[in-house]
């Protein structure tokens, strides 16, 4: 085959091609890189006609384009997700067996994008799936930081981080577009010029875009995912290089790459930092130009900007993206300041994702002046306009000599909204109280969701197969088809078909586990999974501490007819989190006690697996039988997890927050097992004196886990190694770990019971499969398009 020769139909000649002319390797020296870049190029070839078919389309519709502003995307690998959107499974494993390669091996290669924390990231990268299933013109807008989430591993229990080099080897999946860059401004200072106020920054950077193709369904759509990295306006100082200056003629290159060089480790508290508030402005001021500059291709009157762009703002790190365009429409398009601002509010809309009050982003004014000067001075302009329409009640985005991000993305905002319904009745009684009753219409519920072509069809092929064969492959597009299983769950050959599928999935990740953890797991144990980022509201501690009371009592009646489990933990602590990472460290010290002791080691076992990915969550969510979503009522604003275990037929253990609400509502509350304070039993409990004492006091079981902690069970040789957390559990216990242990514990032994009936178990397993569609993302994007965004589908129905 001779480089012409580039072929359009014979995918296993499109792989050898790559190979040869864009690898540059004789297959005979292939390594498994060499033949994991080929296919995926071969992949991507597949992908562009569609993408640029798609673009053109979008420009011949002058269709609204919704953008999705977002600081983190949580993308994963991609080969396999292309692969199984084109509908190319069967071809590509054919293609890369042929060569005498393991097909699983090759897609593993591929490095786990971790550009984000955890379910705010992972939510963008879902719902980038969905708005390309759908046929919704759309862009992502992030940043391309060289280094993701740190790569976790533990040291005697500890955690310990070392960086995340995913940009180490090419990206296969990205365009580079060196032609795509914007000059930003950062400080300097504001002068008035023939009476208009202009902004002279004092430092600049450029924005370069890389741009992925994302491709739905079936492959009938595809979007783009616009990357910036950061670059030297001027890389390179020959004249100081000359005067033998070596280092400081890099200093412009280097200033610029640290913007996109690393992603914020910090989930859910705010840090304040300058680089971070640098970065923000960024990709927010980066992404702003790019949009009206694409308007402007096709459009002169700014004012129809609301009718063709929607722009959503993932949480507050997109905020400036309000100002950034009233200053781009007022200060550089000349429009007066009022009709920019009415402009912007009917173009942006806003994410809230959290209530914890540590994780609502402000910063001091003077930070803030120092980096975006023009911007303080537009948001005052903003406050002011806001307290003239509004002047019984002044709430602004600046107050106490900060700038309030929360309120200025809702003042700046068309709709704003929560991710559950919990939540969102929660924001409007607590931190958007005011700014509610004041635009009553502009706060609206999307509850989360997860695509099921990641989620189910490709994680977990075995449960695929048996819903295809049951119901036809309809509901990989159309998930609430899952109903369609209810009239089979009563077929017990079918049942125990189904079951099968969990049996064996539990079997692969014992596998995995003896092999890359030398650990035996008993495959007949309750697969018992908490995984998510670790945090004192989600409670992994309560976890543990059930953990150790069973131990206990399993020690001291091993006869008694114990239900086997696996306690299997995963998730990363933020670096500078001290109390999560005890945590993570109890964790593994009571795992290595727990294991080693032989009198019980058939019927409890504890494993936390390091280095938590989304490529683990997909290893182990189609294995889980129990999800653990045991948050304190009222802190998790949704919560996407707990939609995948359900979909994959494990039952949740949960509180009434975030969305277990309304996945209980739906699979049924027979099928789901409830333990805890509601969010007003918590409000009520918290302000009960010496509540953690009282509820220790009152539970023996309780009492003696912590007393084992707290005398050094888990710790030979050093009791005081967890002081900070026991002296936590009995003291403040803001998250009312103690207070809830009793009903878990009593929640867990009906998990127990229930087990021991397994058809009964497998029966209510497979009602959650059935019953739990809507928590598509597809559906939540369908949401977003008629109540947010006002968006239209480009594809017309098949
Ligand atoms: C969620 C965050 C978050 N809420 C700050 N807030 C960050 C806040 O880097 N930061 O500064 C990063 C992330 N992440 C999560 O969003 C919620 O806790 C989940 O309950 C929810 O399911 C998810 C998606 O809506």
């Amino acid at each position: 085959m001779a480089r012409d020769d580039m072929p359009k139909t014979d995918f296993r000649d499109a792989i050898l091609w790559h190979l040869t002319y864009t690898l540059g390797k004789d297959p005979d020296h292939a390594q498994i890189f060499d033949w994991r870049m080929a296919l995926s190029y071969a992949v991507r070839d597949r992908i562009v006609d569609r993408w640029m078919a798609a673009t053109r389309e979008t420009y011949r519709a002058d269709a609204k384009r919704v953008y999705y502003l977002s600081m983190e995307f949580l993308i994963g690998r991609l080969l396999e997700d292309n692969i199984v959107n084109l509908e190319m499974q069967d071809q590509a494993r054919a293609a890369i067996e042929s060569f005498g390669l393991d097909y699983r091996a090759v897609l593993l290669d591929e490095p786990d994008a971790a550009l984000g924390n955890g379910g705010l990231g992972r939510l963008a990268a879902c719902f980038m799936e969905s708005l390309a299933t759908l046929g919704c013109p759309a862009y992502g807008y992030g940043i391309r930081y060289e280094h993701g989430l740190f790569r976790q591993s533990f040291v005697e229990g500890r955690q310990h981080e070392a960086p995340e080099d995913w940009l180490k080897q090419p990206y296969a999946w990205e365009f580079e577009r060196p032609e795509a860059a914007f000059t930003l401004g950062f400080g300097g200072r504001v002068v008035s010029r023939d009476g208009k106020s202009v902004w002279e920054p004092e430092t600049f950077v450029q924005s370069e875009a890389f741009d992925t193709p994302v491709i739905g369904w079936k492959g009938r759509w595809a979007n783009t995912l616009r990357l910036w990295a950061g670059r030297a306006v001027n890389p390179f100082d020959l004249e100081r290089f000359n005067a033998g200056d070596f280092a400081a003629a890099a200093e412009g290159e280097a200033l610029a790459r640290t913007i996109s060089r690393v992603l914020y480790p910090e989930d859910s508290t705010e840090k304040g930092k300058r680089l971070r508030l640098t970065q923000e402005y960024f990709f927010t001021a980066a992404s702003v130009r790019d949009i009206v500059r694409r308007f402007e291709t096709d459009h002169k009157d700014l004012r129809l900007l609301p009718q063709k762009v929607a722009i959503q703002m993932n949480d507050t790190h997109p905020a400036i993206a309000g100002p950034e365009l009233v200053r781009i429409l007022h200060d550089e398009r000349g429009l007066p300041f009022e009709e920019a601002l009415h402009i912007t509010q009917g173009c942006v809309n806003y994410t809230n994702h959290t209530l914890l009050p540590e994780a609502l982003e402000s910063w001091g004014e003077d930070l803030f002046a120092s980096l975006l000067p023009r911007h303080l001075q537009l948001i005052d302009r903003i406050d002011d306009a806001h307290a003239k329409a509004y002047p019984a009640r002044r709430v602004a985005a600046r107050s106490d000599g900060r700038v309030k991000m929360g309120e200025l993305s809702f003042i700046m905002s068309n709709r704003v909204n929560g991710v559950a319904a919990l939540h969102t009745g929660l924001m409007k009684t607590t931190v958007f109280k005011d700014l509610n009753a004041l635009h009553p219409d502009r706060i609206v519920n999307e509850t989360n969701g997860v695509t099921p072509r990641r989620w189910v069809h490709s994680c977990n092929p075995r449960l695929s197969a048996l819903i295809t064969d049951t119901i036809g492959d309809g509901w990989i597009g159309d998930l609430e088809q899952l109903v369609g299983l209810e009239p089979h769950i009563d077929n017990p050959d079918w049942l125990s078909r189904f079951a099968q599928v969990k049996a064996d999935n539990k079997a692969d990740l014992c596998d995995w586990v003896a092999r890359e953890h030398d650990l035996m797991l008993n495959p007949d144990a309750i697969f018992d999974v908490q995984i998510k980022r670790i945090h004192e509201y989600k409670r992994q501690h309560l976890n543990i501490l059930e953990a150790i009371a069973l131990w206990q009592e399993i020690r001291d009646n091993p006869g008694a007819g114990w239900t086997p489990r696996v306690k299997i933990f995963g998730g990363k602590a933020a670096p500078g989190y001290f109390f999560a990472k005890d945590i993570i460290r109890l964790i593994n010290d009571v795992a290595a006690v727990i294991n080693a002791d032989a009198a019980t080691n058939e019927l409890l076992q504890v494993i936390y697996l390091p280095n938590y990915n989304v490529t683990m969550a997909e290893r182990l969510i189609p294995a889980a039988d129990l999800s653990e979503q045991v948050s304190t009522a009222g802190k998790e604003a949704s919560g996407t997890g707990n939609m995948k275990f359900a979909l994959n037929g494990a039952l949740t253990i949960g509180t009434l927050d975030g969305a277990n609400v309304e996945i209980r509502e739906r699979v049924g509350a027979d099928n789901f097992f409830l333990f805890g304070m509601t969010v007003d039993e918590a409000e009520a409990r918290r302000n009960v004196q010496n509540h953690a004492a009282a509820a220790i006091a009152a539970d023996p079981r309780l009492g003696r886990a912590v007393a084992a902690i707290r005398s050094g069970v888990f710790s030979a040789g050093e009791p005081d190694r967890y002081a900070g957390i026991v002296d936590n559990l009995t003291g403040a216990d803001y998250f009312l770990v103690a207070s809830d242990f009793t009903d878990y514990w009593r929640a867990q032994r009906e998990v127990d019971r229930a087990y021991l009936d397994r058809n009964n178990w497998a029966r209510m397993a497979a009602l959650n499969v059935a019953r739990s569609g809507w928590f598509s993302s597809d559906r939540t994007i369908r949401g977003y398009m008629a109540d947010v965004w006002h968006a239209k589908s480009l594809l017309g129905q098949e």
